[in-house]
């Protein structure tokens, strides 16, 4: 297969992150042929070292990355497969060459875990010129596209998790100083924190501060900047600003601490494959309607009512509840039941078909029926 793969980075690197990794996914695995287009690829560049932000045209990863400008350049011409990421609109000049070839033409959606989902994924949309674009939306259930997920991840994840030496020489890398390896190898919990700028950060130091286990933080920078003033109180957690690393050290990081607090799409997922615990902060919409989103996910997710508690108070700071639901959630009776229903979630998910199973499935018949 020929692909080309549409995004438009709309804010955050949720959109980019979600398509390379689908674009890495489709030619490591599927030995399909990508062209990546991306129209800012200074964000791109910040999760993918190697990118040249100013380059027209390169190669990356096995993929073919095309800025994606004004003018795009007329010569490339769709091919067997057009997948536009969150409906982001192909240029027209593109679009007017699918009259000739006909491919199959996927809208990527947003991920949610509402029921509705299931009743629309897969559907074609007939648009006035003829063209026929198919929704594709990821999931929860053997009735949607399913999540990302590349192979061999869990045993990758288990050598990691099932040894020291290497978690700390992997942190190591990443530039974890040696005083906070220390004080892990020590007993200290390791907490990841990737948030908006709402999130109640300085609460969870609050109640770090106050438990008797020590902590070490790790935030990339620029995340929260908060922390760091708050992180100077006494017994406050050893905070460690990381810089922005590839996604598969990003997966590497989550995999080495305890508890994960994630946000948006695509890092919220690669939580779920850590098998730990999770905190989502989902990205924040008009109305609070990210709220019922947030619910459809918890009423999936088999954590303990003390987790979803603070996964609630988590995404509605003004509660002024996430401090005592931190306590809550890290006292040992629910934090073993989270620790379960992580591991369960985990298998559970994995237990699927990934993303670009579904996909590449769902383009072979599309391309069967042209
Ligand atoms: O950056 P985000 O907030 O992206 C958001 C969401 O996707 C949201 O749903 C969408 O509407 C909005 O963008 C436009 O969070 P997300 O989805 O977790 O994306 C972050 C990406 O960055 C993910 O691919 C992981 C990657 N990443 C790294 O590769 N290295 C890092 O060090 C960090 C911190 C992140």
């Amino acid at each position: 297969m020929q692909a080309d793969i549409f995004c438009r980075v709309v804010d955050n690197y949720g959109d980019i992150g979600v398509c390379w990794r689908l674009a890495r996914r489709l030619a490591h695995d599927f030995r399909w042929d990508v062209r990546l287009w991306v129209d800012d690829l200074a964000s791109f560049a910040r999760i993918q070292p190697g990118i040249d932000a100013l380059s027209p045209r390169q190669r990356h990863g096995g993929v073919d990355i095309v800025h994606w400008s004004d003018a795009p350049d007329p010569a490339l011409t769709a091919r067997d497969v057009v997948i536009e990421a969150f409906a982001c609109d192909p240029p027209a000049a593109f679009v007017d060459s699918m009259h000739r070839t006909h491919p199959a033409w996927i809208n990527l959606e947003y991920l949610s875990a509402e029921p509705w989902v299931e009743s629309c994924h897969g559907l074609p949309s007939q648009r006035p010129d003829g063209l026929v674009k198919h929704f594709f939306f990821p999931g929860f259930t053997p009735a949607t596209g399913g999540l990302l997920r590349e192979p061999g991840l869990s045993a990758e994840r288990d050598a990691l998790q099932t040894s020291v030496p290497r978690q700390e020489s992997f942190l190591r890398s990443i530039g974890v100083p040696d005083d906070a390896l220390l004080l892990r190898r020590n007993g200290a919990r390791t907490v990841s924190l990737f948030c908006y700028p709402a999130a109640p950060a300085p609460a969870l130091v609050q109640a770090l501060a106050a438990d008797p286990r020590a902590s070490v933080l790790l935030a990339p920078q620029g995340v929260a900047p908060g922390l760091d003033a708050a992180c100077q109180a006494p017994g406050a957690p050893r905070l460690v600003r990381l810089p922005f690393v590839a996604q598969p050290d990003f997966d590497r990081l989550l995999w080495c601490a305890d508890i994960n607090f994630v946000r948006g799409e695509d890092s919220f997922v690669r939580a779920a494959w850590a098998a730990r615990p999770l905190v989502w902060q989902i990205y924040p919409q008009d109305e609070n309607i990210h709220l019922e989103k947030l619910e459809a996910w918890l009423a999936r997710y088999p954590a303990p009512e003390s987790a979803q508690a603070l996964i609630r108070a988590w995404n509605q700071p003004e509660t002024g509840l996430t401090a005592s639901a931190v306590a809550a959630a890290l006292a040992p009776a629910g934090w073993q039941a989270w620790a379960a229903a992580a591991r369960q979630w985990d298998a559970s998910q994995a237990a699927l078909p990934d993303l670009a199973e579904n996909l590449a499935g769902f383009c072979a018949d599309l391309a069967k029926k042209r």
